[in-house]
């Protein structure tokens, strides 16, 4: 048995979607007459899409009652949804197709810990649904991260203690999520932003077996 696993967030970490849940916020904002900054959309990355929501409104300094909320909330995802439709391989990020074929083949265990409702689709769209250990989503979670559940429940159906899980996140809101928890976290992305987490990668092409097999069997020096 591998000494560590990894937890894989999805969006921004296996597949380039975090652009397509930026794109589909934009127009919700834009449609209530206001507009929203990438800067401003790091924010709802890893947050559940109610969560997103409700800090969009706030943002524009607007006030909706549930069923207008409810509304928004459809129509992001019917946009997101349609926005990625046709996704196939060439929507993952750099490297990724590789390493898990790689880290199956080095019998490092790894599940997915994902804040979206859509992720077991997208698995599907990308015909990786088998090679994960366990898959949770935000389908098997009641909090939402910061809350570390997510990564707790993946952890506990791959039968690892939390200190031995990797976690890979693209988000400020997943970094903090797995340090909660004392899980080793590595971010995908700027310093500036993740700089919280145990290490940061620029992006996914840095995120090598190698690197990978380093964190769980540290060499010697
Ligand atoms: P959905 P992750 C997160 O996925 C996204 O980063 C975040 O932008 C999105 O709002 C959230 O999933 C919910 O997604 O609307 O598809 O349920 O990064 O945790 O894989
Ligand atoms: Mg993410």
């Amino acid at each position: 048995m591998a000494k560590k696993a990894i937890i894989f967030d999805l969006d921004g970490v296996i597949v380039d979607t975090a652009k397509y849940h930026y794109i589909a916020w934009r127009k919700i904002a834009n449609d209530l007459d206001f507009d929203f900054s990438e800067k401003d959309n790091e924010q709802l990355k890893g947050v559940s899409r109610v969560k997103s929501l409700d800090y969009i409104l706030e943002n524009g300094k607007i006030q909706l009652s549930q069923e207008e909320k409810d509304k928004f909330l459809v129509a992001k995802n019917d946009h997101y949804l349609s926005l990625i439709s046709n996704m196939d391989e060439s929507e993952m990020l750099p490297g990724i197709k590789e390493l898990l074929p790689a880290l199956r083949k080095a019998k490092i265990p790894f599940a997915l810990g994902s804040a979206s409702k859509n992720a077991r689709r997208i698995l599907k769209a990308l015909q990786l649904t088998d090679l994960f250990l366990a898959i949770v989503d935000g389908t098997n979670v009641s909090k939402a991260k910061p809350d570390p559940e997510v990564f707790v429940i993946a952890a506990r159906k791959i039968c690892y203690a939390p200190k031995n899980c990797i976690v890979i996140e693209d988000s400020k809101a997943g970094i903090e999520a797995a340090n909660t928890v004392n899980m080793i976290s590595v971010g995908i992305g700027s310093e500036e932003i993740l700089g919280a987490a145990d290490h940061v990668l620029k992006d996914t092409s840095k995120l090598t077996l190698e690197f990978l097999k380093n964190l769980i069997n540290p060499t010697r020096v």
